[in-house]
């Protein structure tokens, strides 16, 4: 029998006997094997949780109880086993399943997720609420109690955050750790540690855990003397969990380190096999009911049950398509034939100038892979810092690094930039140092949805002074502009480019400096209407006019900061009507710098402003996004039309 498809809900989940869970854990693998194959979406991570998962929903009583997951990308089975799996197929899809979990979608999701390192913040949140309200509860029922003698036993509500080992890495997460240790409280931390972020994981906190699951001193003693301790009867099941602690002790010894969570008053469980779910379960009923803050350490394997993921997770983190049974990925691009993606032109420009000018280095934050720098990583790791999730961190030590004479290329994810927004401006404009800013997945990035989308990069960078803001058109500008953003005298300089591929197949332009704050003027007119551009967009528009047939000007401006004046004061002088678009929100953008800029200089032009909604864009497809939102071809060539006439 097909235990998988009897289960709606957790509930029908703990009918079960233990006994039957592992073949639980493997009718859900299989099943997001198959499905991610034709579907495709974050695969490995969930294939290593797939345990974990089965367990927590058998154990804990959720959703009364809460799971915070970190990510939200290794939740898959949460959501197959949570009333989903029926549109688990729709995953990720425009209209569908989101792709991360979110309370929207179901009370079974504790908090928005998406972005990494919030886990046992949230977590501890809730956990420090609840004791509050068991507080308040404990109060009022004396009351009750001496008035009728009676006492209700409401059961408390349990907290656990899971959270993975690169997660770990993000300052927010220690922030948590930190306040955990001194609030009361009873949440659980899971942490899920397959020694892997996207890439490798990274660091001290990577190595640390390492060294707590390798002495192999500590665990042939621990099972030797768990074994003695049993035969003298002095441990069994029920006592096994003051055991576990009694085994730290024994580790600090033989590892000659303290437990570092220990010594932030957090109980130390582990580390345990991830993938035994029957274990799992026996070790999460044993500690879920004990008090105080709490972490469980497992070792799971990123990509597990799945051979080539297992091989090489990096890879299958988000593999697109593939054969299920083969593990070959299906590549409908023919790669050479196609313009190149913006991330290898920024990695293969960067390697490029590196090779001349010693003092760039490139800084991530655990995006090696995502955003190119692996590139330059293969051929100068000693110039190269993957720092972890650690997108403040990584604005910060570029700060350091550009006060002591390097030019770090600082490449963050524009969404992922908005936990750096101080560090840009306390930690480099203000000194007005000289670090170049690439924000990759800069506009609609599709699929990811709403937590993803580089929406408001524009709009929160534009009012910081000494920034310099720009935006290439096409691939070989953002040569360009890198090249320029590296000459002597430029400070703190941002070019913002998109997910996805350019334009051109042959992108390799000589590197040459374009003139800062100037943009390009594309096409002159003699009618009434002017569209000014920024970013890649501007492509789309240059089709949009072409095909209207109509006598508009289009203007790259190429910057948002400096704005070029000169092109506003010609447009301003010779069109009545402009038309901004941008792939970014419309409050504060481009369409609010070209407005303000009129107003204050007397010009009262009719301005049209497209760009992204003042509401949170969901999923889909980036074509059918930008169609929704009006900045495909046919939906500009109406504004076109609609504004002109
Ligand atoms: C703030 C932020 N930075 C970067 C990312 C991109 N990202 C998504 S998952 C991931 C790796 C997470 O590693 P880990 O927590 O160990 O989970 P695993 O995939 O290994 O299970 C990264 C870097 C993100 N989601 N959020």
């Amino acid at each position: 029998m097909n235990l998988l498809e009897t289960i709606q809900y957790p509930k029908d989940l703990r009918q079960l006997d233990l006994e039957q869970l592992p073949q639980v854990c493997e009718e859900l693998r299989n099943y997001i094997i198959h499905e991610l194959a034709d579907n495709p979406g974050h695969f490995a991570s969930s294939l290593g949780t797939v345990e974990l998962t089965v367990a927590l929903h058998y154990v804990f009583d959720t959703p009364d109880d809460r799971i915070v997951w970190d990510v939200g990308h290794q939740a898959y089975g949460h959501k197959i086993l949570t009333g989903r799996r029926q549109q688990f197929h729709t995953n990720r899809q425009l209209g569908g399943l989101k792709p991360f979990p979110s309370p929207e979608e179901s009370e079974y999701d504790t908090c928005t997720c998406g972005h990494a390192s919030n886990s046992i913040s949230v977590a501890l949140g809730m956990a420090v609420a609840e004791k509050m309200r068991e507080e308040a509860r404990g109060k009022e029922q004396g009351a009750r109690d001496k008035e009728q003698g009676a006492r209700e036993n409401e059961e408390t509500r349990k907290v656990v955050a899971v959270i993975g080992d690169g997660s770990l890495t993000g300052g927010l997460a220690f922030e948590g750790l930190n306040n955990a240790s001194s609030t009361p409280n009873d949440m659980l931390i899971i942490l899920n540690d397959n020694d892997m972020s996207i890439d490798r994981s990274v660091g001290g906190v990577g190595e640390y855990l390492h060294k707590l699951h390798t002495s192999s001193t500590y665990n042939h003693l621990r099972d030797k003397t768990a074994k003695m301790l049993y035969r003298w009867g002095v441990l069994n099941d029920d006592r096994k969990g003051r055991v576990l602690r009694f085994n730290n002790a024994i580790k600090s010894l033989l590892t000659n380190q303290h437990n570092m969570f220990e010594g932030l008053n957090i109980r130390y469980f582990g580390p345990e096999d991830g993938h035994n779910v029957v274990e799992l379960v026996k070790t999460l009923r044993r500690i879920k009911d004990m008090k105080g803050p709490k972490m469980l350490h497992l070792h799971t394997i990123k990509g597990k049950g799945f051979e080539p993921a297992e091989r090489d997770a990096t890879i299958w983190h988000a593999p697109g398509k593939f054969d299920p049974e083969t593990g070959e990925r299906l590549r409908p691009e023919q790669d050479a034939l196609l313009p190149p993606r913006y991330q290898d032109v920024f990695g293969n420009t960067l390697l490029e100038m590196a090779k001349s000018d010693p003092r760039i280095v490139g800084i991530t934050p655990a995006m090696p892979s995502g955003c190119g720098l692996c590139i330059m990583q293969k051929e100068m790791p000693e110039r190269t810092f993957d720092v972890g999730i650690a997108e403040g961190h990584a604005v910060t030590f570029s700060a350091g690094m550009a006060k002591e004479g390097m030019l770090p290329f600082c490449n963050i994810y524009s969404s992922f930039s908005q936990r750096a927004y101080d560090n840009i401006i306390h930690d480099v404009a203000i000194s007005r140092l000289h670090v170049v800013f690439c924000l990759d997945r800069a506009g609609i990035v599709g699929e990811d949805g709403s937590t993803h989308h580089g929406a408001f990069d524009l709009a929160f960078l534009r009012p910081i002074p000494n920034l310099t803001i720009a935006s290439p058109m096409d691939e070989t500008e953002l040569r360009r502009l890198m090249f320029t953003a590296a000459q002597d005298g430029q400070g703190p300089f941002v070019i913002r480019y998109p997910r996805g591929r350019g334009v051109h197949a042959q992108w390799r332009c000589p590197l040459e400096t374009v003139p800062v704050g100037k943009g390009r003027k594309l096409r002159e007119a003699g009618g009434s209407a002017a569209v000014l551009t920024i970013g890649p967009v501007g492509n789309v528009a240059v089709q949009a006019i072409e095909e209207s047939g109509l006598d508009i000007a289009h203007y790259d401006m190429r910057f948002l900061k400096p704005l070029d004046e000169d092109i506003l004061t010609e447009v301003a002088q010779r069109h009545s009507r402009i038309i901004t678009i941008e792939d970014g929100t419309i409050e504060g953008g481009l369409g609010s710098a070209v407005l303000e800029w009129m107003n204050d200089h007397g010009h009262t032009p009719h301005i049209v402003r497209l760009g992204l909604p003042d509401h949170f864009v969901e999923h889909g497809t980036p074509s059918q996004l930008h169609h929704l939102l009006g900045l495909d071809k046919d939906n500009i060539i109406k504004a076109l039309k609609n504004t002109t006439s």
